[in-house]
């Protein structure tokens, strides 16, 4: 049996990370049986959500996690890709997941902290709800940091979330997918990272931007009605 660790549902999204719920709409997609546990960062063996159990296999990272369901259970979305699109994927990944990914974690920690504090910590004791919030907050603001993106200052950051999103609009396209009649694993990145822009009840200049691209709205639209629905209703654990 299939035991995918995340995080628990917050901000009106199927997870708060768009990478877990990447991972969900992979398992989903798959059709294979799993289970949806709520995951603690932690106790992650690389510190960071989603994992995979896999009977005696522990398997960390969401890519990682999309190899291993090509390899030990033959769901490959990617196998009709031509050359060109794969490349255009990692492309778009890139955007996404190493670009875009950093506009909205400093949208979040930095800019809307205290909505992000009522979130996240919310269900925390009231004398450590503070001081927990600050130490974490910290921990992302060094990474943003280290990353570089938070070395920006914040006008400079929403151009980029705009410049960012505008590409990914025209990416994605009209078509119901990003290469056309059927979903691919891009899809994956591209609604796990909308979800959190689009769907999180948080208005950012990320948000507003992404609003006033009617591309991605109905795409985020389509596939929440469509291939996410099944983790829309049922966002346990
Ligand atoms: N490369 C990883 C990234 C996963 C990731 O960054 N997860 C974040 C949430 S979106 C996390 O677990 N953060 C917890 C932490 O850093 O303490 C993947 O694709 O799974």
């Amino acid at each position: 049996m299939l035991a995918l660790n995340v995080f628990s549902p917050a901000l009106g999204t199927i997870s708060p990370s768009p990478f877990s719920v990447k991972a969900l709409l992979l398992l989903e997609m798959s059709g294979l049986p799993y289970t949806r546990c709520a995951g603690d960062p932690r106790k992650a063996p690389r510190g960071k959500l989603p994992v995979l159990v896999d009977g005696g296999e522990v398997i960390p990272d969401s890519e990682a996690i999309r190899a291993h369901l090509a390899r030990a259970h033959g769901f490959d979305p990617d196998a009709a890709l031509s050359d060109r699109q794969r490349a255009e994927a990692v492309a778009i990944r890139a955007l996404v997941e190493d670009h875009l990914y950093w506009v909205l974690v400093h949208s979040r920690w930095i800019e809307r902290a205290e909505v992000t504090r009522a979130a996240f910590f919310g269900r925390l004791p009231a004398p450590l709800r503070a001081p927990i919030f600050a130490l974490v907050r910290r921990q992302v603001a060094r990474a943003l940091h280290a990353q570089g993106m938070g070395r920006h200052p914040a006008e400079a950051i929403h151009a980029m979330g705009a410049e960012g999103l505008a590409a990914l609009a025209a990416l994605v396209g009209e078509a119901p997918y990003v290469f056309g009649e059927r979903p691919s694993s891009i899809d994956t990145v591209v609604f796990g990272f909308l979800e959190n822009v689009i769907g999180a009840e948080m208005d950012t200049p990320l948000k507003d931007a992404a609003l006033g691209l009617p591309a991605l709205v109905d795409y985020h639209r389509r596939l929440r009605a469509g291939i996410a629905a099944p983790l829309v209703a049922g966002g346990a654990g």
